[in-house]
């Protein structure tokens, strides 16, 4: 089930700042942006120039509300890592397969994520400390 290393997710106060710094700093371009008011972010995705569709990004996340996830990530630790998307193939089996192997996800049911993919999530301490987001692609 597992495709690869979707993206890995940077908590930020500001998206066009970051995205500016990312870009002129480390040469990474901007391959998306949206808002998405479920998770209560606004987010950019970036790439190394010349990457495929398939290849890892960058995504920024910035809170669009002071209650959402990015806010009080923010709040606690400052700007910084927040989560690692792991890319499957099936997201409802995927979850399915790690509930069998004791871990929590965050949510009974897959929810929207970036550009209509289908996204869920592990319990970060039942994960090492990390946030793991399971990302399915749209087709
Ligand atoms: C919290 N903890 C983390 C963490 N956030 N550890 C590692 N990485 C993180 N990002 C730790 C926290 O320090 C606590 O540790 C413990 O987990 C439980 O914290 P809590 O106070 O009970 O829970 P909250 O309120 O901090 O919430 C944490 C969770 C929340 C993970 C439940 O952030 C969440 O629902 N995340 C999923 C949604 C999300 O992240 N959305 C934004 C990205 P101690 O103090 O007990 O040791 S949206 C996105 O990725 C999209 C749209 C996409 O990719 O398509």
């Amino acid at each position: 089930l597992l495709s690869g290393v979707d993206h890995v997710g940077i908590a930020v106060a500001d998206l066009d700042t970051a995205i500016d710094f990312q870009r002129d700093t480390f040469g990474l371009e901007l391959t998306h942006r949206e808002e998405n008011e479920d998770q209560g972010v606004r987010e950019a995705m970036l790439a190394a120039p010349g990457d495929s569709t398939g290849a890892t990004r960058i995504q920024l996340l910035a809170p669009l509300r002071a209650d959402s996830a990015i806010a009080k990530f923010l709040d606690r630790n400052g700007p910084g890592l927040q989560q690692l998307a792991l890319r499957v193939t099936d997201v409802d089996a995927a979850c399915a397969a790690l509930r069998d192997r004791g871990m929590r996800l965050l949510y009974d049911a897959p929810r929207r994520g970036t550009a209509d993919s289908r996204i869920n999530f592990v319990h970060p301490k039942d994960a090492g400390g990390v946030l793991v987001e399971l990302v399915q692609p749209a087709q």
